[in-house]
């Protein structure tokens, strides 16, 4: 890894916002090509993080703020990250399920959407699943993609997809899931479509769920 991925890799790890922004757009300046900035340095710092909180060295605090140095680098990758000539894919609806509040993750799964030209409607976090019925309601959607990174708000997915149930709103829509505790089995049993581990393989999923 050069200077400055790893630079870019300990400002994150460490939560330094501003020495994270600096670096990610030293990297964009040298020609470093955005998706791998993204897969190769900002994922695994996050995910070094989650080691670190795991094993007691990082409490909420630490992973806080290196979730905040996260955003900001993100912020500056987003317009390359989304760049591109891409003819409109789809309409998607996306949020992260009720009680939980981790967003950075699907933050990711919605500007590669955008980037791979469906419509994205962010409802961000703690959503609960009347608000998803409510935004499928408005009418036009393809896609909605669930978020959850706790174990505990996961059945909160398979919740959110009953009420779309319920409402007969379900058939007529493609449902995708992702994060750390499913896979594509748990997918199917909770009622969903498929399941996808990073934000390459959502847009993958998405066109496949659309047929595009
Ligand atoms: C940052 C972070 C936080 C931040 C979140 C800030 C934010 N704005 O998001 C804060 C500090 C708020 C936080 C709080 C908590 N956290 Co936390 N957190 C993390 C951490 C370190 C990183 C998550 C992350 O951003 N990863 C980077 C992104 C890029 O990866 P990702 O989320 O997996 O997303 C990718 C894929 O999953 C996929 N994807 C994501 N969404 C979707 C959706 C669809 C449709 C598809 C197809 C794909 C997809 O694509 C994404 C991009 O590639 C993880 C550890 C880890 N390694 O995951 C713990 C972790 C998730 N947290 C954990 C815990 C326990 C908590 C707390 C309960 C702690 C506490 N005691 O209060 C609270 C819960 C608060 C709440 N109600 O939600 C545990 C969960 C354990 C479990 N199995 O339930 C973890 C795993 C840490 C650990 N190892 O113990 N956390």
């Amino acid at each position: 890894m050069d200077e400055v991925r790893a630079a870019l890799k300990k400002a994150i790890e460490e939560g330094v916002a501003k020495e994270a922004a600096k670096a990610v757009q030293q990297a964009l300046d040298d020609g470093a090509d955005p998706g791998s900035i993204l897969r190769d340095v900002m994922v695994p710092a996050m995910d070094e993080v989650g080691r670190r909180y795991e094993c007691g060295d990082y409490f909420l605090p630490e992973m806080l703020i290196s979730a905040r140095a996260m955003k900001e680098a993100l912020a500056i990758l987003r317009p390359k990250l989304i760049a591109g000539d891409v003819k409109p894919a789809g309409k998607v609806v996306a949020g992260t399920v009720k009680g939980d509040l981790h967003d950075i993750g699907k933050n990711l799964v919605c500007m590669m959407l955008e980037g791979a030209g469906f419509e994205v409607t962010d409802l961000g976090v703690d959503v609960a699943p009347e608000k998803f019925v409510d935004a499928v309601r408005q009418g036009g959607v393809n896609l909605i993609a669930l978020s959850a990174l706790l174990t505990t708000t996961l059945p909160n997915m398979k919740v959110t997809i009953e009420s779309l149930k319920a409402q007969g709103l379900r058939d007529k829509l493609g449902v995708m899931v992702g994060v750390a505790p499913v896979n594509d089995k748990l997918a199917t049993e909770i009622g969903a479509d498929g399941y996808a581990e990073d934000a390459a393989g959502a847009v993958a999923l998405a066109r496949r769920l659309v047929g595009a």
